[in-house]
């Protein structure tokens, strides 16, 4: 399999996941800004959406959206703990997770990575922003983790908050979130996934 992705983004998530789950893959660096790989393809057309992440596996066929993504990796690997069982109801679980974060936490952030956006506009998504990260404040008052244990949601939702700094915005107002964002930086996949990507950023 080949994982695409650039650096820091929303592809971090499936990258983790592949290492969580011992999987081989290849990682090939897309220029977000020029669409280029690593490899010195046109990444239009590999995925056309023009975003990453994008899963090509052995078969050829191209799986796109982060959500469905590390899912299908997840079943990869029956038993996993990152993941329950396809069709059970914590997979549903799972998956309203899946949806809050890339409809709301992923794509809430979407429109902050443009500086130009008048102050107002901004501090309008970034208020959107702040109850939602108070929900999940809230989430884990009770509980380590998303779903009780680390998983899939966890790994999507760690990968996002990362880009708050960005925006000028302090996790510490959450200690809760910060602690949890912590304790997942901690984890060795996680460690190896942000080396091989920062280290991507420094060959250029
Ligand atoms: N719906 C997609 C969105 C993916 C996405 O937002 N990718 C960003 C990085 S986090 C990207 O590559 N943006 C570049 C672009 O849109 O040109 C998903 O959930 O996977």
């Amino acid at each position: 399999m080949k994982l695409y992705f650039a650096p820091m983004t929303c592809s971090l998530s499936p990258h983790i996941v592949l290492r969580e789950l011992g999987l081989p893959f290849d990682l090939i660096r897309v220029n977000n800004q020029t669409k280029r790989t690593a490899d010195g393809n046109d990444f239009m057309t590999i995925n056309p959406k023009g975003y990453v992440a994008a899963l090509v596996l052995d078969s050829g066929e191209v799986l796109t959206e982060g959500a469905v993504i590390v899912q299908y990796l997840a079943d990869l690997v029956p038993g996993n703990s990152l993941a329950p069982a396809n069709g059970s109801w914590q997979r549903v679980r799972l998956q309203e997770w899946l949806n809050y974060i890339t409809a709301e936490i992923h794509s809430g952030c979407a429109p902050l990575f443009y500086r130009d956006l008048p102050e107002p506009t901004q501090q309008w998504f970034k208020q959107k922003l702040f109850k939602r990260l108070d929900y999940l404040s809230q989430t884990l008052a009770h509980q380590h983790y998303l779903m009780g244990s680390y998983g899939l949601a966890d790994i999507y939702l760690f990968s996002v908050l990362g880009w708050l700094p960005f925006f000028g915005i302090d996790l510490h107002h959450w200690p809760l979130l910060t602690a949890y964002r912590e304790r997942i930086a901690a984890l060795p996949s996680v460690k190896l996934a942000l080396a091989a990507e920062q280290a991507s950023v420094a060959v250029g």
